[in-house]
């Protein structure tokens, strides 16, 4: 038995069974057991490390990414069986508190073997303990790809899949994890979570990165539970002589009620995927959403135009042209006659006009009437049978894929990015069904995995773009990403439909999770907000605010809240020039982002959390802002509980709801009555304690970023406000006692009292910055 002890970790290693043991030193109740080791080759069953021969067993010392290192044991076998030698590297990071692990087969015979999946750990049922003797559990999963549901599950309930198989699976579902159906049996890609909802605690098991495998997570949960965690080699042809490792697999504990509960392992696999600095969000107008593929060049004129114009007061940076340019898909230097001068001249004046171009490309999917599957056919990948393998029915037909190890296929990937960044001129692209290049088939060349291909994909895709060009992944498996992408899509399409429907039908699909809803998007935006910033910029999908369309006025504001609330991108999609007034004032209120990550309050307790907790600082103070969704279709009363979302029970509180400008005063618990189906509640809350209070304003959804600075004192209060863009509306004070005057940048300006008692509302235009002064009266 080998030992080790580093950062309240005990790590036990039996290398004669092919098992270890990690415990934490604090909590007796924290640990796995005699997780196994093991590796499957092809058509043959679990060959577990217990019954191969030990070769050597060394001590290990590496250096890890971000002056971390990683203590423990390298232990060779051998299997002579199948002639492979199987290396497991496994040790405890020094500086915290996690356990790694790295696999590899070496093929020491004569001919090929082909290793299906390398296990980091089989933890059996009653083996694993999250923080107390009892259990409570909830699986947090995360799907394969950007528009893969994740969600976390609790006892008694089934993990939601799709019924629309090869429709749907060959893009959502990566083929190596098991597509589990029965109640307490989920699976999970990279990363998951086990938490225990009694003690509070999880275990959070994870690869760092996806350049060798797609990780994959499997568990039944119930009183006891088990779990395992492995790479998928695909059957990957391993010729003699030839090795194969996988990524780092990682175990950790957390804190469930951590406002951040998987920190340690983001930041671990930012680490390791080197993450680029994070580039400003990117505040757009994407023509998807409203145009679909029936967009022209007018339209794009039409809208660049009405962007410009309003700039002062909605100061957006990036126009992006989506999918409908193309002659066809696979087809990207031929344009469609919608627009007839390519795609040069719009890129050309986007620039003049001082916004970034952007455009859409999803450059390793073909569909099926492309004129390259005729002209290329070896280009692309096929299945077992011979056939063009399916990627999936996009476009309302069944789509092909380019098997990105034909050398030419690649190439030619290469040249498709280059033109669009070198001859076109564009300066973000938004990359989409990338996935496509990692969908099981048949490859020309069998000796990569899925996620090799595709991570070489996207390495050669970053390479022909430079380094300067913005890369928005879409339809991308998450983990081949990180690194190489500076935003990603991490939730299914936005539609201006609550509900997914095709073609006018809803009652068989409203329940799928994998098909364009608001409903879907806003899922995912809030179940994926944590990855913002450690491995990319979130793209939450496009705001649509349009009256024509099918959200009702709470559904926007929820989808709204849901985008404002989680930082990252903002990208609205709407007819521009047809806008309201009271509809454009929906994207104005959400600019400028807010820093991202709020605290999803419930994140572990229910599959749609409705709970968002963020306290903004700024040099003024802080303000925490609540956001309660209600996921239901039909009208609900919300009661905030002071307990439940952290908040002092023994204070008086006041606050002001964003969306209605309702005013709410109250102690202890608050009761907010019938709450629209499928709508919000947004309040900056704040507690009375006498003084001053600045309640919020028209002017922007978190009510308090706006107030640059604050300075108080028994007769006056001086106070700025910026947002960096013009603004116009109502702001709300709580004040001790009446004001006799007010100004803005020296002049008088009118107040009124309000129905609330101490509650004074003032209208103002603010062009950039302001300052005001509040005197009260002698
Ligand atoms: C362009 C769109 C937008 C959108 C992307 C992506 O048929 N399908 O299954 C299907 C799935 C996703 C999809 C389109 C079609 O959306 O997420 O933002 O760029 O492509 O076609």
């Amino acid at each position: 038995m080998l030992t080790l002890e580093r950062k309240g970790l005990n790590l036990h290693v039996f290398p004669e069974k092919g098992s270890y043991s990690l415990r934490s030193i604090d909590n007796p109740h924290l640990y796995i057991e005699e997780a196994w080791l093991a590796y499957q080759l092809h058509q043959s069953l679990n060959v577990f490390a217990e019954f191969l021969q030990i070769k050597a067993v060394e001590a290990l010392h590496l250096e890890r990414p971000g002056k971390s290192h990683l203590a423990g044991f390298k232990i060779e076998y051998a299997d002579r069986l199948h002639q492979v030698s199987f290396l497991v590297e496994i040790g405890l990071v020094e500086e915290f508190s996690m356990l790694l692990i790295r696999q590899s087969l070496i093929n020491e015979g004569s001919k090929p073997v082909w290793p299906e999946k390398l296990f980091a750990g089989i933890i059996h049922q009653g083996k694993l303990g999250v923080g107390s003797a009892e259990m409570e559990p909830s699986f947090y999963t995360n799907g394969w790809q950007s528009w893969s549901p994740a969600a976390a599950y609790r006892l008694g309930e089934k993990q939601e899949r799709s019924w629309m198989g090869p429709v749907s699976t060959p893009m959502i579902c990566n083929p190596g994890t098991p597509i589990t159906r029965r109640p307490n049996h989920f699976s999970s890609d990279m990363f998951a979570c086990l938490g225990n909802l009694k003690s509070r605690m999880g275990l959070v098991a994870g690869y760092l990165s996806q350049k060798e495998s797609f990780g994959s997570v499997e568990s039944h949960v119930g009183r006891t539970c088990d779990l395992a965690l492995w790479a998928n080699s695909d059957g990957l042809r391993l010729d003699p002589g030839k090795s194969f490792q996988t990524d780092w697999a990682s175990f950790s504990f957390t804190n469930l009620d951590d406002p951040l509960p998987f920190r340690l392992y983001l930041q671990s696999v930012s680490l390791e995927n080197k993450v680029r600095d994070k580039a400003a969000a990117p505040l757009g107008w994407c023509s998807w959403y409203y145009y679909f593929q029936n967009v022209s060049e007018k339209d794009i004129r039409e809208n660049l135009e009405e962007v410009a114009r309003i700039r002062a007061a909605i100061p957006l940076n990036l126009i992006q042209i989506d999918d409908g340019f193309e002659k066809s898909v696979g087809e990207w230097m031929q344009f469609s006659p919608r627009f007839p001068n390519g795609l040069s001249p719009l890129a050309d004046l986007i620039t003049e006009k001082g916004f970034i171009p952007g455009v859409w490309l999803a450059p390793y999917i073909v569909e099926a009437r492309s004129g390259l599957v005729k002209a290329h056919p070896d280009w692309l990948l096929k299945d077992r049978h011979g056939r063009h393998a399916n990627s999936g029915f996009v476009w309302n037909w069944f789509g092909k894929a380019l098997d990105l190890t034909n050398p030419e296929a690649a190439a030619y990937t290469d040249e498709v990015i280059r033109t669009a960044v070198q001859d076109w001129g564009f300066k973000y692209l938004k990359l989409d069904f990338l996935y496509a290049a990692a969908i099981a088939g048949r490859y020309q060349d069998p000796t990569f995995t899925r996620a090799q291909v595709l991570r070489r994909g996207l390495e050669r895709i970053r390479e022909a773009a430079g380094e300067q060009t913005q890369l928005l992944g879409c339809g991308c498996p998450l983990g081949s990403g990180i690194g190489l992408m500076d935003y990603m899509r991490i939730s299914e399409d936005v539609s201006p439909e609550w509900e997914p429907s095709f073609m006018g039908q809803r009652a068989i699909f409203r329940h799928e999770l994998d098909m364009p809803s608001a409903r879907n998007a806003i899922r995912n935006i809030i179940s994926r907000s944590e990855l913002d910033g450690h491995w990319w910029g979130n793209d939450p999908d496009c705001l649509l605010v349009r009256e024509d369309c099918k959200l009702s006025l709470p559904e926007i504001h929820s989808l709204a809240t849901a985008i404002g609330m989680t930082g990252g991108a903002m990208l609205v999609s709407d007819r521009m020039p047809t806008l309201s007034d009271e509809r454009r004032e929906i994207i104005q209120a959400l600019i400028p982002v807010i820093p991202s990550q709020p605290h999803v309050l419930d994140f572990f307790e229910r599959k749609d959390p409705c709970m968002l907790k963020h306290s903004l600082q700024n040099s003024v103070g802080s303000w925490p802002i609540l956001a309660a969704f209600n996921w239901e279709n039909k009208p609900r009363d919300i009661l905030i509980r002071a307990d439940a979302w952290k908040f002092h029970t023994g204070k008086d509180w006041i606050a002001r709801e964003f969306w209605s400008g309702e005013i709410y005063t109250w102690h202890g618990d608050l009761l907010m009555k019938q709450i629209a189906p499928h709508g919000v509640r947004l309040l900056t809350i704040h507690a009375l304690s006498g003084k001053a209070i600045y309640l919020g304003s028209e002017f922007h959804f978190s009510q308090g970023f706006e107030v640059k600075s604050w300075l108080e004192d028994a007769r006056s209060i001086k106070f700025s406000i910026s947002l960096g863009r013009s603004a116009r509306g109502k702001a709300f004070l709580w004040l001790p006692k009446s004001p006799a005057m007010l100004t803005q940048d020296g002049l008088e300006l009118p107040w009124e009292a309000t129905n609330f008692e101490n509650v004074y509302a003032f209208a103002a235009k603010i062009n950039g910055q302001s300052q005001f002064e509040l005197l009260y009266a002698a």
